[in-house]
């Protein structure tokens, strides 16, 4: 039943309503309409109540409960489980517990606060709380392990499309895994698996997206932006997991018949803040410094050195300054 205040007040959009009118509406008592208030409050929502105007729902910035999670995964066709931590050491640390028994196609995790985010070689990644999108994809993919490094160019591409569409806001990839706006990081991927050689057991791509930060730790706030930060509006987290979500189903059901990005490699190109810079890059202990001139179907950064041209399969990649 408290779903169903919940779904009224949504509709109310932004208007303040009457416990008189929500207990006529749904045939309850005005005190069953202030208990399922309150459980609505501990559940996360924040409901402003002014004793003459009524009940206001005020969750612009997008609560995340296990059943709006759910939601967001109603019409999706990978993602079957969805999985909601107030907070968690690390999403992808849980993807990766629960990876072995996976039964389903796809599972969804999501966390207010990730108390040991990570990054690559194990770095820190800072993940407050309730102000960014801290998530892992979990999926048991039916091709070789050799594939998997494109998924994280999916996720950066379905990201990448999600800020320009959703949020209106410029941005860039920065191979292979982060996207950045006004050359600042706002989102770094993460993509960890668990294979043989016969193929992937489990594939895990967790993705970070600062959202509503309003500040970052003296480390940070040089290289580092939120889509508040850059928008000067709070964005409602719900509503870009969902976005998300949606762009990388896509992505995924295209790339899955072709197993290739030959479909989208030209988009990478283009949203690219690295191709047509000269680049170093740190490569099987050498540290490599040419041209990256595109990125080819297998999602490999191509790099021209004197007329020499190599593909990077993996790495990480530093502009040295725009020819
Ligand atoms: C990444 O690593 O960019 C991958 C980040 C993946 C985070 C997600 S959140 C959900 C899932 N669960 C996890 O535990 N991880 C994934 P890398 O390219 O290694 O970048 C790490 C570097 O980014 C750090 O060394 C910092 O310099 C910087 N950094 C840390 N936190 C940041 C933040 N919130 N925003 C921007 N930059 C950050």
């Amino acid at each position: 039943m408290k779903e169903k205040v919940l779904t009224f007040l949504k509709s109310q959009a932004g208007q303040y309503v009457s416990g008189e009118a929500i207990s006529q509406q749904l045939g309850v008592t005005r005190a069953s309409v202030w208990k399922m208030i309150r459980a609505l409050r501990e559940q996360g929502y924040s409901i402003h109540s002014v004793p003459s105007k009524g009940y206001l729902l005020m969750d612009l910035e997008g609560v995340f409960n296990q059943e709006e999670i759910q939601t967001v995964i109603r019409s999706n066709t990978i993602w079957k489980t969805a999985h909601y931590f107030k907070e968690i050491t690390s999403t992808n640390d849980y993807a990766k517990q629960i990876g072995g028994s996976l039964i389903e196609k796809g599972t969804l995790i999501v966390a207010d606060i990730q108390t040991s985010g990570r990054g690559r070689l194990g770095r820190h990644w800072e993940s407050p709380s309730k102000t960014g999108l801290w998530m892992s994809l979990l999926v048991k993919p039916p091709f070789a392990p050799s594939h998997a490094s494109k998924l994280t160019q999916l996720a950066a591409l379905a990201v990448s499309r999600t800020l320009k569409n959703l949020c209106d806001l410029e941005n860039h990839i920065k191979w292979p895994n982060d996207i950045h706006i006004q050359g600042k990081k706002v989102c770094g991927i993460l993509t960890e698996m668990n294979a043989e050689l016969s193929g992937i057991n489990y594939l895990i791509i967790g993705i970070g997206v600062n959202v509503n930060t309003e500040a970052f730790p003296d480390e940070l706030k040089d290289v580092a932006t939120s889509l508040y930060l850059e928008k000067g509006q709070k964005i409602n987290r719900l509503a870009l997991l969902q976005a998300i979500i949606h762009e990388f189903e896509m992505l995924y059901l295209t790339f899955e018949q072709t197993l290739t990005l030959s479909a989208i490699r030209e988009e990478l190109v283009l949203r690219s803040n690295i191709v047509g810079h000269r680049v170093q890059i740190q490569h099987n202990n050498a540290l490599i410094e040419a041209i990256a001139v595109d990125i080819d179907q297998e999602g490999n950064l191509i790099l021209d050195n004197d007329g020499v041209r190599q593909p990077i399969f993996y790495g990480e990649v530093q502009r040295v300054r725009k020819i």
